[in-house]
């Protein structure tokens, strides 16, 4: 077995490193937190067995296949290994060093369901820059950049997630307002989830109401078809389907041949799931280029501390918020005040209280 030590200023960085230079497979032996010159230090140590078959492969490789044998299993133990490293973490945060109005603020985000990770570097960014507030912590840690042409100038969009959590009527949505703000604009849609019968037809039907230039593809030779066909359109979104259990963004967009396309891809995603499925779906659904994340399925659900997880997990900024079923008025392009008031007010961007433009005030 091979073990390493790793110190830095936090556990989440140090995880990172561990991951980028051991590979998934390490496996956390030991961690302790210690003060030098009154900094607070971590340091984990790590380690990997080296068998002969992971010994000649590069990391995170096998041949003819997209991840190594037991890969799942192991990741599944590594994400509870990290979540259990944060939860010893946890006494490290001192609430007496925090105002009372950033420890009320903290406490509320971790009812919310922040993950340890995400409370212990709020807590830190708070030691960090004494006189803050929590809000402006927050917000340099929760990357915003609402949909619309000045954030997005992109002209192809892959709208990517799991089955049934909104991508195409979040699509319609994005393109109905558009159309609205720019009514000669030509949209087109590339359906490439043709092949279930149900969502297709809704896509087509309101494609054709709206004139939408409408087209399928559900192989590579059909998209490229497609994407010739639509290079006229200023906005062309690319619906694409859902994965199985094993599959990756980017191997789809390989097998699709749309590596090399220049576009943004958004990721729709409900707080509905949480935890070890988000992070699943997280690692599989990882792409490169420009990004974004959707919220859906936002009036369905009691809490909204995954908002938070999910931008510090990936970096990504929301871009859009859905809150309804409904075509019409029921998803508002991503601002910071709408995402603070849904998660400390848990209001909702169409309710007429969160239509006010002051941000909320935690703790207040
Ligand atoms: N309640 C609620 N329903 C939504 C929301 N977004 C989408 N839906 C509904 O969820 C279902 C699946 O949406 P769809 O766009 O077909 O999902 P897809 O499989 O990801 O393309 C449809 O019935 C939508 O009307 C939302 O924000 N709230
Ligand atoms: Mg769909």
């Amino acid at each position: 077995m091979q073990v390493r030590t790793f110190t830095g200023a936090s556990s989440q960085e140090i995880l990172a490193r561990i991951k980028a230079e051991m590979g998934p497979e390490a496996v956390i032996i030991g961690n302790r937190t210690f003060k030098k010159n009154g900094e607070i230090c971590h340091e984990i140590t790590a380690g990997i067995d080296r068998n002969p078959v992971s010994a000649q492969q590069p990391v995170g490789t096998m041949p003819g296949d997209g991840m190594p044998s037991g890969w799942s299993d192991w990741h599944k133990d590594w994400l509870q290994i990290k979540e259990q490293i944060f939860a010893l973490m946890k006494p490290a945060i001192q609430m007496d060093r925090l105002t009372p109005r950033q420890r009320v603020a903290l406490e509320y985000l971790q009812r919310e369901g922040i993950s340890d990770a995400v409370a212990v570097d709020l807590y830190k960014h708070l030691l960090a820059q004494p006189g803050s507030s929590v809000l402006e912590c927050l917000c340099g840690m929760v990357p915003v950049q609402g949909w619309g042409a000045g954030g997005w100038p992109q002209r192809w969009h892959i709208m990517a997630g799991p089955f049934g959590n909104g991508k195409t009527t979040t699509a319609l949505r994005y393109a109905l307002q558009w159309r609205q703000r720019d009514p000669d604009a030509r949209i087109a849609f590339i359906n490439a989830d043709c092949l279930r019968g149900n969502g297709r037809l809704v896509l087509r039907h309101w494609a054709e109401l709206s004139d939408f230039l409408y087209l399928e593809a559900s192989d590579p030779a059909s998209m490229e078809k497609a994407l010739r066909a639509s290079r006229e359109a200023a906005l062309v979104f690319i619906d694409a389907p859902g994965l199985g259990r094993h599959g990756t963004l980017s191997e789809w967009r390989a097998s699709m041949g749309l590596t090399k396309l220049k576009c943004a891809t958004h990721l729709v995603l409900t707080p509905l799931l949480s935890g070890v499925q988000m992070d699943h779906f997280l690692e599989r659904y990882r792409t490169e280029g420009p990004a974004s994340i959707i919220w859906t399925h936002l009036d369905e659900a009691a809490s909204y501390g995954s908002l938070v997880n999910v931008a510090c997990a990936t970096g990504l900024p929301v871009s859009g918020l859905s809150y309804g079923s409904e075509l019409k008025e029921s998803l508002a392009s991503a601002t910071e005040p709408l995402i603070w008031r849904l998660i400390f007010k848990r209001q909702l961007p169409g309710d007429p209280a969160g239509i006010a433009t002051s941000t909320p005030q935690p703790g207040a």
